[in-house]
This record gives C-alpha cells, sequence and structure tokens, in this order.
C-alpha cells in the first residue's frame, strides 16, 4: 500500500482510499485479535478439507467405544482398518473370504461420508499360513485372486488401496520375502495391473515405511515408480509410512515428497506416529503436516490410531490424543498447519 511510482503526488482521493484501506486493515486486525480462529476450522478433517485434502485415522475395533467414535466421527474424514482388510482376516483358507470387520468399517465411513483408505492387499507379513508354504505358479495364482476378490469386493467404496506394502529393504534392494523369492522382481507390477483390473476407480499406491526422506529406500521406490509411470503400469500414489520418532531427521522429507509427486502420483502420509510427548512431538508432527500442505499432490494425511492407549506403540504415546481422548499439543500443532494451509 506504501509503494507507489516514483514522481508522481498521491492525490486526495487516492489518499482518502488509502485512509479507508487502513481503517479496515485495523479492523479486520482487531476481529482477528479478538476471534483467531474467526476462518479457521476447529477439527482435524474441516481443516484439512479446506485446502481439499483428508485427515484420517487408522481404526480397531473399539467403535462401541462412546469417546473412541465420538473423537473418530468428529476429528477424521477417512479411516483405514488398521488389521482388518490385511491378507490373514480377509482370506484365512484358500478361497474362503470373510469381509466382515473391513465391510464394518466400509458401512461406517460411507454412512458418515468418510473416505476409505484400503490397506493392504500384498504382504509379506500378516499372511496367511496357508500362503507362506506356497511355491511357483501356484503362489502366483493365489496372490492374483487375492487382489481380484478384494479388491473387487469393495470396488467402487475405496479411494486408495495399498496394493503392495513394504517391498523393499533400507538398502534399497527387494526385500527376501517368499513374494520376491519366488516370483521374481515381476511381482509388484502384476500385484497393481491385477488390482486395476478389479477396482478400476480406486487410486493404486505403493506404502513404505523408512521413506521420510531421500534415501536409499527411497531413491529405490522412486525408480520403480519412474518406470512404472513410464511403461504404464498403474500406479497413482506412494503412501510414506511416517512411523516417527521426536528426533526424527525430516531435513529432506518435502523435498522427497515433492519429488515422488512430479513423477505425476499423489503422496499421502498413511500410518503417520511419533513417539514422545509434548513440544518435540508437536514439532515433528507440524512439519510433517507443513510438508505435505506444501506439496499439492500431497492430498491427505492418516495418523496410525485415535489414541494412545491403543496404539501399537502405546508405550511411546505416539497419537494426537492420550488416553482419555484429550487433545495433545502435536494435536494443536496439526490443526494449526491444516488452518495456514488453507488461508
Ligand atoms: O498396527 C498394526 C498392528 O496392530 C499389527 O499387530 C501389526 C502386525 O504386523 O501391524 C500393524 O500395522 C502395521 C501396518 O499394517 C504396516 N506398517 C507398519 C504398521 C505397524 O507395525
Amino acid at each position: 500500500m506504501t509503494s507507489r511510482s516514483p514522481g508522481k503526488r498521491t492525490s486526495r482521493r487516492t489518499r482518502s482510499a488509502i485512509t479507508v484501506a487502513a481503517s479496515g486493515v485495523l479492523a479486520a486486525a482487531a476481529v482477528l485479535t479478538f476471534s483467531p480462529t474467526a476462518h479457521a476450522a476447529d477439527t482435524l478433517g474441516g481443516a484439512a478439507a479446506q485446502s481439499g485434502r483428508y485427515f484420517g485415522a487408522a481404526v480397531a475395533p473399539h467403535l462401541g467405544e462412546t469417546d473412541y467414535e465420538s473423537t473418530l466421527n468428529r476429528e477424521f474424514s477417512s479411516v483405514v482398518a488398521e488389521n482388518a482388510m490385511k491378507w490373514d482376516a480377509t482370506e484365512p483358507s484358500p478361497g474362503q473370504f470373510n469381509f466382515s470387520g473391513g465391510d464394518e468399517l466400509v458401512a461406517y465411513a460411507k454412512q458418515r461420508g468418510k473416505f476409505v483408505r484400503g490397506h493392504t492387499l500384498v504382504w509379506h507379513d500378516q499372511q496367511p499360513g496357508w500362503v507362506q508354504g506356497l511355491t511357483g505358479d501356484t503362489l502366483r495364482q493365489a496372490m492374483r485372486n487375492h487382489i481380484t476378490k478384494v479388491a473387487g469386493h469393495y470396488a467402487g467404496k475405496i479411494d486408495s488401496w495399498d496394493v503392495v506394502n513394504e517391498a523393499f529393504e533400507g538398502d534399497g534392494s527387494r526385500r527376501q520375502s517368499n513374494l520376491q523369492k519366488q516370483l521374481g522382481n515381476g511381482w509388484i507390477e502384476d500385484a497393481f495391473r491385477t488390482a486395476k483390473a478389479a477396482d478400476p476407480k480406486a487410486k493404486l499406491c505403493y506404502n513404505d515405511y523408512g521413506t521420510d526422506g531421500i534415501n536409499a529406500k527411497s531413491d529405490a521406490i522412486y525408480r520403480m515408480v519412474q518406470d512404472f509411470r513410464a511403461r504404464g503400469v498403474p500406479i497413482d500414489c506412494v503412501g510414506f509410512q511416517s512411523h516417527l520418532a521426536s528426533n526424527s531427521d525430516l531435513s529432506t522429507y518435502r523435498q522427497n515428497l515433492q519429488r515422488f509427486a512430479d513423477l505425476g502420483v499423489h503422496v499421502q502420509i498413511t500410518e503417520l506416529d511419533v513417539g514422545g510427548s509434548g513440544a518435540a512431538q508437536a514439532n515433528v508432527y507440524r512439519q510433517v503436516t507443513q510438508a505435505c500442505v506444501a506439496v499439492a499432490r500431497c492430498n491427505g494425511i492418516t495418523v496410525w490410531g485415535v489414541t494412545d492407549k491403543y496404539s501399537w506403540r502405546a508405550q511411546e504415546t505416539p497419537l494426537l490424543f492420550n488416553g482419555a481422548y484429550q487433545k495433545k499439543e502435536a494435536y494443536g500443532a496439526v490443526l494449526a498447519a491444516l488452518n495456514s494451509a488453507a488461508s
């Protein structure tokens, strides 16, 4: 407002306009002083929605608990089953499917207009015993059938599927799982193509941990995604689990998200939790949230649970609500970071 072209006098009309504008700014400032949240959302899901993002939580079977359910209803706009859609839960014996846990969660979410992430179609862990002993083409057919049946069952209801979970080692090599050893390098591509045929509308993600910056593991995944995009293998998103600690090095976190986004895929924070408490924990949550909202293709964040007391890392109190469902300092940091993205 104070800058103007050199040599030009400010006319009376301009001056009075400046005065009016300046008093308007003062009035707005006064309003902001007395009501700092005038335009800020007061829930995580609401704040994320202002910039077109979701904010979700992993859900375990505690929906009957009043505080659990009311916190989930109020704060989160997306859900993912912590365990109920994994291979051991959905196909406990060959060709015998059990969708009860997943169906319950999907119905819950749909009734309340929440997004649903699917987790996970193929993973080396939590495979039912019968899969672990399979070899060669029998394993390939079992994998394809599992993906076809599970993704087919939920087709049209899942926003993003973690098609393949945790297939790389920290040094960037392929994890030597039964899938890798029996099926060779092509199994990940095979899984994505099979998922695409079963649910053409879901975003198909590769999901992993230890990818919280530019490192050997994220480099290897980056090259895979680049190759898939170049060859038309259907991949739409990459999930960054982000199981973190209060002293995690996040110096290249945003840059890492951005380089994946630049390949044309969405990036999502899929299993966020941060061991610790107070300001140190809040600071890590803030940095992750700020990184996501700084990347246009980062379309959502999911925390890996609702309350510390049911977390897989309960002793590390890694979530946004304590065991009594009170908001922690980290909650305020995330909410503020989401709101500032919107303004
Ligand atoms: O939180 C999940 C826990 O309840 C299960 O016992 C465990 C089994 O391995 O899986 C946990 O969730 C994992 C997720 O599915 C994949 N990334 C790592 C998560 C934490 O272990």
